[in-house]
Protein backbone atom coordinates (compact mmCIF):
# COMPACT_ATOMS: atom_id res chain seq x y z
CA UNK A 1 0.00 0.00 0.00
CA UNK A 2 1.30 3.27 -0.96
CA UNK A 3 2.16 5.50 2.19
CA UNK A 4 2.29 9.45 1.89
CA UNK A 5 1.74 12.45 4.30
CA UNK A 6 4.27 14.95 5.93
CA UNK A 7 3.44 13.54 9.03
CA UNK A 8 5.57 10.11 8.79
CA UNK A 9 8.50 11.50 10.56
CA UNK A 10 10.59 10.67 13.08
CA UNK A 11 12.10 11.73 16.82
CA UNK A 12 15.72 13.03 15.44
CA UNK A 13 16.39 14.22 18.79
CA UNK A 14 15.05 10.79 20.30
CA UNK A 15 17.08 8.97 18.24
CA UNK A 16 20.29 11.21 18.99
CA UNK A 17 19.73 10.82 22.69
CA UNK A 18 19.23 6.75 22.36
CA UNK A 19 22.62 6.74 20.70
CA UNK A 20 24.27 8.98 22.93
CA UNK A 21 22.91 6.84 25.74
CA UNK A 22 24.34 3.71 24.73
CA UNK A 23 27.49 4.89 23.88
CA UNK A 24 28.34 5.70 27.59
CA UNK A 25 28.01 2.38 27.86
CA UNK A 26 31.75 0.40 27.02
CA UNK A 27 33.11 3.70 26.72
CA UNK A 28 36.34 3.61 24.88
CA UNK A 29 39.80 5.67 25.54
CA UNK A 30 39.18 8.35 22.71
CA UNK A 31 35.15 8.96 22.55
CA UNK A 32 33.99 5.75 20.97
CA UNK A 33 33.23 2.72 22.60
CA UNK A 34 34.83 -0.77 23.75
CA UNK A 35 31.81 -2.83 23.98
CA UNK A 36 33.19 -6.31 22.54
CA UNK A 37 30.34 -9.39 22.42
CA UNK A 38 29.19 -11.26 25.21
CA UNK A 39 31.42 -9.15 27.91
CA UNK A 40 29.86 -7.42 30.92
CA UNK A 41 29.40 -3.91 28.75
CA UNK A 42 27.52 -5.91 26.12
CA UNK A 43 25.21 -7.29 29.05
CA UNK A 44 24.53 -3.63 30.07
CA UNK A 45 23.99 -2.60 26.34
CA UNK A 46 21.48 -5.30 26.23
CA UNK A 47 19.59 -4.44 29.32
CA UNK A 48 19.56 -0.81 28.53
CA UNK A 49 18.30 -1.60 24.87
CA UNK A 50 15.63 -3.87 26.40
CA UNK A 51 14.06 -1.22 28.88
CA UNK A 52 13.62 1.14 26.14
CA UNK A 53 11.81 -1.85 24.09
CA UNK A 54 9.90 -2.20 27.28
CA UNK A 55 8.78 1.17 27.37
CA UNK A 56 8.10 1.02 23.98
CA UNK A 57 5.51 -1.93 24.40
CA UNK A 58 7.99 -4.37 22.41
CA UNK A 59 7.67 -8.21 23.46
CA UNK A 60 11.00 -9.89 23.36
CA UNK A 61 12.67 -13.20 22.33
CA UNK A 62 16.34 -13.95 22.24
CA UNK A 63 17.32 -17.30 20.89
CA UNK A 64 20.22 -19.88 21.86
CA UNK A 65 23.15 -17.52 19.62
CA UNK A 66 21.69 -14.62 22.16
CA UNK A 67 20.03 -12.55 19.32
CA UNK A 68 17.39 -10.28 20.89
CA UNK A 69 14.16 -9.86 18.68
CA UNK A 70 11.53 -7.28 20.08
CA UNK A 71 7.95 -7.08 18.59
CA UNK A 72 5.19 -4.76 17.83
CA UNK A 73 2.78 -6.61 16.77
CA UNK A 74 0.77 -6.30 13.32
CA UNK A 75 -3.07 -6.40 12.71
CA UNK A 76 -2.71 -9.97 10.83
CA UNK A 77 -1.39 -12.68 12.91
CA UNK A 78 -1.01 -14.82 10.08
CA UNK A 79 1.61 -12.34 8.46
CA UNK A 80 5.39 -12.78 8.62
CA UNK A 81 7.24 -9.62 10.44
CA UNK A 82 9.20 -7.62 8.86
CA UNK A 83 12.50 -7.18 11.04
CA UNK A 84 14.39 -4.14 10.83
CA UNK A 85 17.69 -3.99 13.15
CA UNK A 86 21.62 -4.54 12.95
CA UNK A 87 24.14 -4.84 15.87
CA UNK A 88 25.22 -3.53 19.18
CA UNK A 89 28.68 -5.21 19.89
CA UNK A 90 32.21 -2.93 18.92
CA UNK A 91 34.90 -2.76 17.92
CA UNK A 92 37.57 -2.69 21.03
CA UNK A 93 38.33 0.55 19.61
CA UNK A 94 35.26 0.99 17.69
CA UNK A 95 32.49 3.91 17.13
CA UNK A 96 29.54 5.17 18.65
CA UNK A 97 27.48 4.45 15.65
CA UNK A 98 28.21 0.90 13.84
CA UNK A 99 25.67 -1.20 14.17
CA UNK A 100 24.07 0.87 16.84
CA UNK A 101 22.53 3.32 14.54
CA UNK A 102 20.79 0.34 12.65
CA UNK A 103 19.08 -1.09 16.02
CA UNK A 104 18.18 1.90 17.60
CA UNK A 105 17.20 3.56 14.46
CA UNK A 106 14.84 0.51 13.66
CA UNK A 107 13.52 1.27 17.78
CA UNK A 108 13.06 4.73 16.44
CA UNK A 109 10.76 3.49 13.66
CA UNK A 110 8.77 1.78 16.35
CA UNK A 111 8.64 4.84 18.72
CA UNK A 112 7.35 7.03 15.76
CA UNK A 113 4.76 4.03 14.97
CA UNK A 114 3.46 4.66 18.63
CA UNK A 115 3.47 7.97 18.49
CA UNK A 116 1.24 7.94 14.99
CA UNK A 117 -1.08 5.45 16.22
CA UNK A 118 0.13 3.57 13.17
CA UNK A 119 -1.04 0.19 12.74
CA UNK A 120 0.54 -2.37 10.41
CA UNK A 121 -0.62 -5.74 8.57
CA UNK A 122 3.07 -7.10 9.59
CA UNK A 123 4.59 -7.11 12.48
CA UNK A 124 7.75 -5.27 13.00
CA UNK A 125 10.90 -7.18 15.10
CA UNK A 126 13.92 -5.12 15.90
CA UNK A 127 16.46 -6.86 15.81
CA UNK A 128 19.62 -6.75 17.94
CA UNK A 129 21.89 -9.57 16.45
CA UNK A 130 24.86 -11.38 18.55
CA UNK A 131 28.62 -11.03 17.50
CA UNK A 132 28.17 -9.30 13.55
CA UNK A 133 31.85 -7.76 14.63
CA UNK A 134 33.73 -11.17 14.78
CA UNK A 135 36.61 -9.00 16.58
CA UNK A 136 36.63 -11.87 19.68
CA UNK A 137 35.02 -14.22 18.32
CA UNK A 138 35.69 -14.78 14.57
CA UNK A 139 33.88 -14.92 12.02
CA UNK A 140 32.04 -11.93 11.81
CA UNK A 141 28.00 -12.32 11.50
CA UNK A 142 28.46 -15.46 13.36
CA UNK A 143 25.04 -15.36 14.57
CA UNK A 144 23.29 -14.22 11.56
CA UNK A 145 25.17 -16.74 10.35
CA UNK A 146 23.69 -19.61 12.37
CA UNK A 147 20.08 -18.24 12.20
CA UNK A 148 20.53 -18.32 8.33
CA UNK A 149 22.03 -21.96 7.91
CA UNK A 150 25.97 -20.71 7.29
CA UNK A 151 27.18 -21.96 10.31
CA UNK A 152 26.12 -24.71 12.71
CA UNK A 153 25.58 -23.69 15.97
CA UNK A 154 27.81 -26.18 17.69
CA UNK A 155 31.03 -24.70 15.63
CA UNK A 156 29.55 -20.96 16.54
CA UNK A 157 29.87 -22.23 20.36
CA UNK A 158 33.35 -23.29 20.53
CA UNK A 159 34.45 -20.14 18.78
CA UNK A 160 37.32 -19.05 21.56
CA UNK A 161 38.78 -15.38 22.01
CA UNK A 162 42.58 -14.64 22.48
CA UNK A 163 42.43 -15.92 26.15
CA UNK A 164 41.10 -18.90 24.66
CA UNK A 165 37.13 -18.41 26.07
CA UNK A 166 34.24 -19.88 24.12
CA UNK A 167 31.55 -18.54 22.92
CA UNK A 168 28.91 -20.90 24.32
CA UNK A 169 30.66 -20.73 27.75
CA UNK A 170 30.56 -16.30 27.53
CA UNK A 171 27.09 -16.86 26.64
CA UNK A 172 25.99 -18.57 29.57
CA UNK A 173 27.97 -16.00 31.73
CA UNK A 174 26.25 -12.97 30.83
CA UNK A 175 23.04 -14.70 31.10
CA UNK A 176 21.90 -14.02 27.45
CA UNK A 177 21.38 -17.49 26.11
CA UNK A 178 18.18 -17.21 25.01
CA UNK A 179 15.85 -20.55 24.57
CA UNK A 180 14.38 -20.07 20.84
CA UNK A 181 15.67 -22.83 18.03
CA UNK A 182 18.01 -20.25 15.45
CA UNK A 183 16.39 -19.50 12.30
CA UNK A 184 12.74 -20.86 13.27
CA UNK A 185 11.67 -17.52 13.02
CA UNK A 186 10.38 -16.65 9.39
CA UNK A 187 11.27 -13.59 7.57
CA UNK A 188 8.57 -11.83 5.62
CA UNK A 189 10.99 -9.24 4.52
CA UNK A 190 14.52 -7.48 6.39
CA UNK A 191 15.82 -3.95 6.51
CA UNK A 192 19.17 -2.84 8.30
CA UNK A 193 19.81 0.73 8.46
CA UNK A 194 24.03 1.01 8.66
CA UNK A 195 26.52 4.64 8.73
CA UNK A 196 28.46 4.04 5.48
CA UNK A 197 32.08 3.38 7.23
CA UNK A 198 33.27 4.46 4.22
CA UNK A 199 34.08 7.97 1.90
CA UNK A 200 31.68 7.97 -0.91
CA UNK A 201 28.55 9.27 0.37
CA UNK A 202 29.83 12.28 2.15
CA UNK A 203 32.23 13.00 -0.78
CA UNK A 204 29.39 12.66 -3.11
CA UNK A 205 27.53 14.97 -0.70
CA UNK A 206 24.71 12.90 -0.55
CA UNK A 207 22.29 12.25 2.20
CA UNK A 208 21.32 8.31 1.87
CA UNK A 209 22.88 5.18 0.49
CA UNK A 210 20.43 3.10 -1.44
CA UNK A 211 22.61 -0.15 -0.95
CA UNK A 212 22.09 -2.17 -4.21
CA UNK A 213 24.59 -4.48 -3.25
CA UNK A 214 27.25 -6.19 -0.74
CA UNK A 215 30.76 -6.89 -1.26
CA UNK A 216 32.09 -10.69 -0.52
CA UNK A 217 34.58 -11.53 1.73
CA UNK A 218 37.61 -14.13 2.51
CA UNK A 219 39.14 -14.06 6.19
CA UNK A 220 42.22 -16.57 5.81
CA UNK A 221 43.83 -17.33 8.71
CA UNK A 222 47.43 -18.37 7.92
CA UNK A 223 49.58 -20.30 10.57
CA UNK A 224 53.25 -20.13 9.88
CA UNK A 225 55.97 -22.47 11.51
CA UNK A 226 59.54 -21.69 12.33
CA UNK A 227 62.39 -22.02 14.58
CA UNK A 228 62.45 -20.17 18.31
CA UNK A 229 65.95 -18.89 18.10
CA UNK A 230 68.13 -16.23 19.67
CA UNK A 231 67.62 -12.39 17.94
CA UNK A 232 71.59 -11.71 18.99
CA UNK A 233 73.40 -15.42 18.16
CA UNK A 234 71.67 -16.92 15.38
CA UNK A 235 73.43 -16.71 12.23
CA UNK A 236 71.43 -15.02 9.34
CA UNK A 237 72.06 -18.25 7.37
CA UNK A 238 70.66 -20.84 10.23
CA UNK A 239 67.30 -18.81 10.68
CA UNK A 240 63.86 -20.06 9.79
CA UNK A 241 61.99 -16.73 10.46
CA UNK A 242 58.36 -17.63 10.01
CA UNK A 243 58.31 -13.36 11.01
CA UNK A 244 59.65 -12.75 7.65
CA UNK A 245 57.78 -14.51 5.83
CA UNK A 246 54.48 -12.99 7.17
CA UNK A 247 56.07 -9.83 6.62
CA UNK A 248 56.51 -11.05 2.49
CA UNK A 249 53.18 -12.50 2.92
CA UNK A 250 51.80 -9.08 3.84
CA UNK A 251 53.75 -7.57 0.74
CA UNK A 252 51.92 -9.74 -1.58
CA UNK A 253 48.34 -9.17 -0.16
CA UNK A 254 49.23 -5.77 -0.99
CA UNK A 255 50.35 -6.50 -4.49
CA UNK A 256 47.41 -8.64 -5.57
CA UNK A 257 44.70 -6.34 -3.87
CA UNK A 258 46.19 -3.42 -5.58
CA UNK A 259 46.55 -5.36 -9.04
CA UNK A 260 42.85 -6.20 -8.89
CA UNK A 261 41.70 -2.49 -8.66
CA UNK A 262 39.02 -1.36 -8.86
CA UNK A 263 37.02 -3.21 -6.85
CA UNK A 264 39.22 -5.12 -4.46
CA UNK A 265 40.73 -4.54 -1.19
CA UNK A 266 42.90 -6.81 1.08
CA UNK A 267 44.83 -6.19 4.58
CA UNK A 268 45.64 -7.85 7.85
CA UNK A 269 44.39 -6.87 11.26
CA UNK A 270 45.12 -9.24 13.49
CA UNK A 271 48.51 -10.87 14.06
CA UNK A 272 49.99 -13.25 16.98
CA UNK A 273 53.46 -13.88 17.55
CA UNK A 274 54.33 -16.76 19.53
CA UNK A 275 56.54 -16.42 22.07
CA UNK A 276 56.20 -13.17 21.34
CA UNK A 277 59.42 -12.07 23.00
CA UNK A 278 62.11 -9.40 21.85
CA UNK A 279 65.29 -11.71 21.27
CA UNK A 280 63.32 -14.79 20.66
CA UNK A 281 62.26 -15.59 17.05
CA UNK A 282 58.68 -16.34 16.33
CA UNK A 283 57.85 -20.15 16.96
CA UNK A 284 54.70 -19.44 15.35
CA UNK A 285 52.92 -16.49 13.64
CA UNK A 286 49.74 -16.24 12.96
CA UNK A 287 47.55 -13.97 11.28
CA UNK A 288 44.51 -13.50 9.25
CA UNK A 289 44.23 -11.78 5.87
CA UNK A 290 41.05 -9.83 5.00
CA UNK A 291 40.23 -9.98 1.02
CA UNK A 292 37.18 -8.26 -0.36
CA UNK A 293 35.61 -7.58 -3.58
CA UNK A 294 32.23 -7.08 -5.13
CA UNK A 295 33.25 -9.66 -8.13
CA UNK A 296 33.14 -13.11 -7.20
CA UNK A 297 35.76 -14.43 -9.68
CA UNK A 298 38.12 -11.05 -8.57
CA UNK A 299 37.35 -12.66 -5.12
CA UNK A 300 38.26 -16.18 -5.37
CA UNK A 301 41.00 -15.08 -7.43
CA UNK A 302 42.76 -12.81 -5.58
CA UNK A 303 42.46 -15.75 -2.43
CA UNK A 304 44.22 -18.20 -4.99
CA UNK A 305 46.87 -16.09 -5.92
CA UNK A 306 47.66 -15.10 -2.31
CA UNK A 307 47.55 -18.86 -0.99
CA UNK A 308 49.93 -20.15 -3.79
CA UNK A 309 52.45 -17.07 -3.56
CA UNK A 310 52.53 -17.66 0.53
CA UNK A 311 53.28 -21.37 -0.12
CA UNK A 312 55.90 -20.60 -2.27
CA UNK A 313 57.55 -17.75 0.07
CA UNK A 314 57.39 -20.15 2.86
CA UNK A 315 59.35 -23.06 0.63
CA UNK A 316 62.02 -20.38 -0.04
CA UNK A 317 62.43 -19.56 3.77
CA UNK A 318 61.93 -22.77 5.05
CA UNK A 319 58.78 -21.99 7.17
CA UNK A 320 55.61 -24.18 7.76
CA UNK A 321 52.33 -22.31 6.37
CA UNK A 322 48.96 -23.76 6.96
CA UNK A 323 45.96 -21.75 6.03
CA UNK A 324 42.29 -21.80 6.89
CA UNK A 325 39.23 -19.88 5.72
CA UNK A 326 37.72 -18.43 8.97
CA UNK A 327 35.40 -16.18 7.42
CA UNK A 328 33.27 -16.19 3.62
CA UNK A 329 30.83 -14.78 2.28
CA UNK A 330 30.00 -13.97 -1.41
CA UNK A 331 29.32 -11.13 -2.96
CA UNK A 332 25.25 -10.20 -2.40
CA UNK A 333 22.46 -8.66 -4.35
CA UNK A 334 19.95 -6.97 -2.28
CA UNK A 335 16.32 -7.45 -3.03
CA UNK A 336 15.33 -4.54 -6.18
CA UNK A 337 11.44 -4.24 -4.59
CA UNK A 338 13.36 -3.43 -1.40
CA UNK A 339 16.13 -1.31 -2.72
CA UNK A 340 13.79 0.16 -4.78
CA UNK A 341 11.19 1.13 -0.98
CA UNK A 342 14.67 2.68 0.03
CA UNK A 343 15.04 4.94 -3.19
CA UNK A 344 11.02 6.02 -3.19
CA UNK A 345 11.56 6.75 0.53
CA UNK A 346 14.41 9.13 0.16
CA UNK A 347 12.81 10.31 -3.04
CA UNK A 348 9.49 11.79 -0.92
CA UNK A 349 11.28 12.82 1.77
CA UNK A 350 13.55 15.16 -0.23
CA UNK A 351 16.64 13.71 0.74
CA UNK A 352 19.73 13.38 -2.01
CA UNK A 353 20.81 9.96 -2.46
CA UNK A 354 22.86 7.63 -4.85
CA UNK A 355 23.08 3.45 -5.35
CA UNK A 356 25.89 2.29 -3.21
CA UNK A 357 28.23 -1.00 -3.29
CA UNK A 358 28.44 -1.37 0.78
CA UNK A 359 31.99 -1.79 1.56
CA UNK A 360 31.74 -4.02 4.67
CA UNK A 361 30.09 -6.83 5.57
CA UNK A 362 26.89 -6.52 7.56
CA UNK A 363 23.89 -9.33 9.12
CA UNK A 364 21.63 -8.18 6.20
CA UNK A 365 24.49 -10.18 4.05
CA UNK A 366 23.16 -13.23 5.63
CA UNK A 367 19.11 -12.34 6.57
CA UNK A 368 19.40 -12.02 2.65
CA UNK A 369 19.73 -15.62 2.59
CA UNK A 370 16.61 -16.64 4.09
CA UNK A 371 14.22 -13.46 3.11
CA UNK A 372 14.26 -10.27 0.93
CA UNK A 373 16.92 -7.95 2.57
CA UNK A 374 18.17 -4.83 1.79
CA UNK A 375 20.44 -1.84 3.35
CA UNK A 376 20.14 2.22 3.97
CA UNK A 377 23.19 4.17 4.28
CA UNK A 378 24.24 7.57 6.07
CA UNK A 379 27.24 8.80 5.47
CA UNK A 380 30.26 9.05 8.07
CA UNK A 381 32.88 11.52 8.60
CA UNK A 382 35.87 11.01 6.22
CA UNK A 383 34.67 7.34 5.66
CA UNK A 384 36.51 6.90 9.27
CA UNK A 385 34.87 3.92 10.90
CA UNK A 386 36.29 0.82 13.49
CA UNK A 387 38.16 3.75 15.11
CA UNK A 388 36.95 6.13 17.84
CA UNK A 389 37.07 8.92 16.03
CA UNK A 390 33.91 7.64 13.89
CA UNK A 391 31.14 10.51 13.67
CA UNK A 392 28.13 10.56 12.29
CA UNK A 393 25.61 14.51 12.54
CA UNK A 394 22.83 14.39 14.12
CA UNK A 395 21.17 15.28 10.71
CA UNK A 396 22.78 12.00 8.69
CA UNK A 397 21.14 9.74 11.34
CA UNK A 398 17.42 11.21 11.18
CA UNK A 399 17.46 10.80 7.41
CA UNK A 400 18.43 7.66 7.38
CA UNK A 401 16.30 6.56 10.23
CA UNK A 402 13.21 8.66 8.44
CA UNK A 403 13.81 6.64 4.89
CA UNK A 404 14.11 3.14 6.98
CA UNK A 405 10.89 4.01 8.46
CA UNK A 406 8.81 5.00 5.39
CA UNK A 407 10.48 2.04 3.52
CA UNK A 408 9.73 -0.37 6.47
CA UNK A 409 5.69 0.74 6.18
CA UNK A 410 6.07 0.21 2.65
CA UNK A 411 6.75 -3.66 3.86
CA UNK A 412 4.36 -3.85 6.47
CA UNK A 413 1.69 -2.07 4.75
CA UNK A 414 -0.31 0.12 7.19
CA UNK A 415 -3.94 -0.18 7.77
CA UNK A 416 -6.28 2.23 7.97
O1 LIG B 1 33.98 -7.00 8.81
C1 LIG B 1 33.01 -6.30 8.53
O2 LIG B 1 32.85 -5.88 7.40
C2 LIG B 1 31.99 -5.97 9.56
O3 LIG B 1 32.40 -4.80 10.22
N1 LIG B 1 31.81 -7.03 10.52
MN1 LIG C 1 28.48 -2.94 11.61
MN1 LIG D 1 31.86 -3.10 12.30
Amino acid sequence: MAISGENLRIDGDRLWDSLMDMAKIGPGVAGGNNRQTLTDEDAEGRALFKSWCDDAGLSMGVDTMGTMFMTREGTDPDALPVYVGSHLDTQPTGGKYDGVLGVLGALEAVRSMNDLGIRTKHPIVVVNWANEEGARFAPAMLASGVFAGVHSQDYAYGRKDLEGKTYGAELERIGWKGDEEVGARKMHAYYELHIEQGPILEAEGKDIGVVTHCQGLWWLEFTLTGREAHTGSTPMEMRVNAGLAMARILETVQEVAMAALPGAVGGVGQMQFSPNSRNVLPGTVVFTVDIRSPDQAKLDGMRAEIETRAAAICDEIGVGCAVEAVGHFDPVTFDPELVGNVRKAAEELGYSHMNLISGAGHDACWAAKVAPATMVMCPCVKGISHNEAEEISKDWATAGAEVLFRAVLETAEIVE
